[in-house]
């Protein structure tokens, strides 16, 4: 049974060229990449993305984050692929819950500008997919 997630590669990331990196972690692991793009993000896309965090104090920093470079917009596909990305990813915030050998555990310091996104269940990436992606 395979499923679909959609992953991000912050602005933090592109900047850092960290996107090499993250996509080879994607496809060691043996998932498929099924649509792959850079692109600047819509303060609208960001805060449909973002929606479920509207009420909380960092909002409007992650959204000014979040559209304040380029970011590597992907669909994965894989078995499991929505918790084997997170896994990939390592906790939120890269210090304290991301492990080494993690992609935040191994390149982040700050909560915010922890690198990648990764859809946290089947529902959010269907969500989050037709926000991004909407011909899929
Ligand atoms: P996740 O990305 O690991 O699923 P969420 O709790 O959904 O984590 O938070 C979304 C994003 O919001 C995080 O990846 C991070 O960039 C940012 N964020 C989360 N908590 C904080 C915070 O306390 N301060 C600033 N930014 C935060």
């Amino acid at each position: 049974m395979s499923e679909r997630t959609l992953v991000l590669v912050k602005p933090d990331g592109v900047s850092r060229g960290l996107v090499g990196e993250v996509i080879s972690r994607i496809e060691r692991k043996g998932l498929k990449l099924v649509a792959l793009e850079l692109r600047n993000v819509e303060r609208s896309v960001a805060e449909q993305h973002y929606a479920e965090h509207a009420e909380r104090s960092f909002f409007g920093d992650l959204l000014d984050f979040i559209t304040s470079g380029p970011v590597l917009a992907a669909v994965v596909e894989g078995p499991r692929a929505v918790t084997a990305f997170r896994q990939l990813a390592g906790g939120t915030d890269p210090v304290e819950k991301a492990t080494p050998g993690t992609i935040r555990g191994d390149f982040g310091l700050e909560v915010q500008y922890n690198l990648v996104h990764g859809s946290d269940s089947t529902e959010s990436a269907e969500r989050e997919i037709k926000i991004w992606f909407p011909e899929l």
